[in-house]
């Protein structure tokens, strides 16, 4: 047994309160290393003549990485208490893996040799909004997703998809126009809208905040956002804005208050200034977002900034009747800030999704003291290398893997999956316009668990490369429009809705295969097989289990008793 890969650690992924009477234990070995894993575990205080009275519970294999194998086991001490420890059988030998090292026997005389969770009190449990759990998401960027008041037009603007997106150019999106396609995103089948920045800003992708308090002129008024709010929740959509809370704007007056009076203002220790004398050219002399002078940090220690921040977070919630928040930048913003961040919205309105946007692991911010979720790019990575062939089936089933492991049952519950955004190439120009892999990529996330998320325009077949051309006016011409890939991603929608097992109400393992991606999701009375073919010949997988019912299926594809002959590209969903 290779001892020094084996690990465990009480709280974050391995040990953590799944609901108020369930704790999940996992524990990691080397991949194929260990044969059977049993949960030694029992209450602390019960004792029989000097004895600690354990209990026994088998752990099964919950997936394996390239490295190493998961081991999980879900358990419901009666009293809340656990102490515990693994017996670990390999070919060779058994052990026993104590939080004091490896024995040869169960150590009972002292239940201090024992991994301990010492209680599970019900305000630890992290618990996220349910009604993300069912919500499929579409991001929407304001200023390129429709006009529809053209009074409100900026200066200069370009005529609807005349030019490609520049880092400075205006089409002159509003909410108007998210209002008139609200028809469009009911019959796509979403339920949840988030819209990047919508204050008022210099930019046209709003990151540079001037008022926090304000609407963008350009984007409509503020009766008009609450009208779009309400003809959103009439649907049964839920509302999510960005929080650009890392760093303000430029000509946010604070701060223009500090470039015109530098240490005599009252602003003055609002930002991270490194001197008296505030220099923005040839570098800024202060922190910034990147490198970027027009995106001054915020200093969210300062008890105003953070009581300014936490009203406005208030605010939009309370006067507006929004449902999330995105954090921009949230890991660059102390956790201290984020702790009372969610204690503030949550006091307004408890069901309120705070998301934040953490590319890397974000454990830290995962434990129900700060965010619900987060933007879950470790899985966007593994599903576009997979279905853009850059990376073989088994290193994908790895890394999801790995991904899923990363975090807690209840966290992967609602973590935003996302394909592409407005800070990445879209995934038709990812693939290469090859928009079979799109399907797939589509067919693998919507049938995922998690919270997915839709980029606008990408149900059309809308193409752009990074920032800015991933940013394109949204295509509304009906006959330019990619009508068979929008039924796709409806009808997986739809089956998300209403086949059990298809989204967080199945558990997933992967099967398996060489050639094709296998995969089962089983609900309490629902068993779905995935069986997607990615390489560019037909293949046939013989079945040793009855078909109960064809769920869907590509049109190239045919079902068998015995088998199933999977176009290249293609795939088959069963229920067995
Ligand atoms: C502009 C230009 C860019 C240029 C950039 C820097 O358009 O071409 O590279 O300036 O000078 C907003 C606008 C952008 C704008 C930017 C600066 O939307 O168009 O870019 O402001 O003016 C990291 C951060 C992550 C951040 C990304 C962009 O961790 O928080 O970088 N994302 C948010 C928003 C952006 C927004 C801002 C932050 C600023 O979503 O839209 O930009 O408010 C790796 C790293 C990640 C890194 C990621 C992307 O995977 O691990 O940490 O994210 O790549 O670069």
């Amino acid at each position: 047994m290779i001892k020094e890969a084996i690990y465990h650690r009480p709280k974050h992924n391995f040990a953590y309160a799944y609901d108020k009477e369930t704790i999940h234990i996992r524990l990691r070995t080397k991949r194929h290393d260990v044969e059977e894993v049993t949960l030694i575990h029992g209450d602390p205080y019960v004792w029989k003549e000097d004895a600690w009275q354990y209990d026994r519970a088998p752990m099964t294999k919950s997936g394996s990485d390239d490295l190493f194998d998961y081991w999980f086991v879900a358990i419901k001490p009666p009293y809340r208490r656990l102490r515990y420890s693994f017996l670990l059988t390999d070919n060779q030998e058994q052990t026993v893996y104590t939080e004091k090292g490896f024995y040869d026997h169960v150590p009972a005389d002292d239940t201090a040799y024992h991994f301990c969770f010492p209680f599970l009190n019900e305000v630890d449990v992290f618990t996220p909004p349910q009604w993300v759990k069912e919500t499929v998401w579409y991001q929407i960027f304001p200023e390129r997703f429709a006009n529809g008041d053209p009074s409100l037009n900026p200066e200069g603007i370009l005529p609807w998809g005349s030019a490609e997106p520049q880092p400075d150019n205006f089409f002159g999106g509003d909410f108007q126009g998210v209002i008139d396609h609200l028809d469009h995103l009911t019959s796509l089948g979403i339920n949840g809208l988030y819209f990047t920045p919508i204050f008022k800003a210099y930019s046209n992708h709003k990151y540079d905040t001037i008022d926090y308090m304000e609407i963008d002129p350009q984007f409509g008024d503020k009766e008009t956002f609450k009208k779009l709010v309400q003809e959103c929740h009439k649907r049964g959509i839920k509302v999510m804005l960005d929080a650009v809370f890392n760093h303000s704007g430029y000509y946010f007056e604070p701060f223009q208050d500090v470039l015109e009076k530098g240490t005599d203002s009252k602003y003055f220790s609002w930002f991270h200034m490194w001197d008296q004398e505030v220099k923005t050219t040839p570098q800024p002399n202060y922190d910034t977002f990147a490198f970027v002078p027009e995106m001054p940090k915020l200093n969210t220690e300062h008890p105003e900034v953070k009581q300014y921040l936490l009203d406005v977070a208030k605010y939009w919630i309370e006067e507006f009747d929004i449902d999330g928040w995105r954090l921009d930048v949230a890991n660059e913003v102390d956790h201290a800030f984020w702790r009372d961040f969610r204690r503030t919205v949550k006091s307004v309105k408890p069901e309120v999704y705070i998301l934040g946007e953490i590319w890397h692991d974000s454990m830290p911010w995962l434990q129900g003291d700060q965010f619900d979720a987060v933007m879950n790019y470790p899985f966007t990575n593994a599903v576009l290398k997979f279905f853009n062939g850059e990376i073989p089936l088994e290193a994908f089933r790895n890394e999801i893997m790995h991904v899923e492991h990363m975090y807690p049952e209840n966290v992967n519950e609602v973590s935003f999956n996302l394909l592409d955004s407005h800070d990445t190439k879209r995934i038709l120009t990812y693939t290469e316009e090859n928009k079979e892999a799109v399907k797939l990529m589509y067919l693998f996330q919507l049938s995922y668990g998690g919270s997915p998320c839709i980029y606008y325009g990408d149900e059309i077949g809308m193409t752009g490369g990074d920032d800015p051309g991933c940013r394109k006016c949204m295509v509304w011409e009906e006959d330019e429009q990619d009508h068979d890939l929008f039924s796709f991603v409806q009808g997986l929608i739809e089956r998300r809705k209403t086949e059990p097992a298809f989204d967080n109400g199945g558990r997933m393992t992967f099967l398996d295969d060489d050639d094709l991606l296998i995969y089962e999701k089983k609900s309490d009375n629902q068993t779905l097989r995935f069986v997607v073919n990615t390489t560019d010949c037909d293949h046939s997988v013989r079945l040793n289990d009855k078909i109960e019912r064809v769920v869907y299926q590509d049109q190239k594809s045919n079902v068998g008793d015995q088998e199933l002959q999977v176009a290249a590209e293609g795939f088959v969903i069963i229920e067995i």
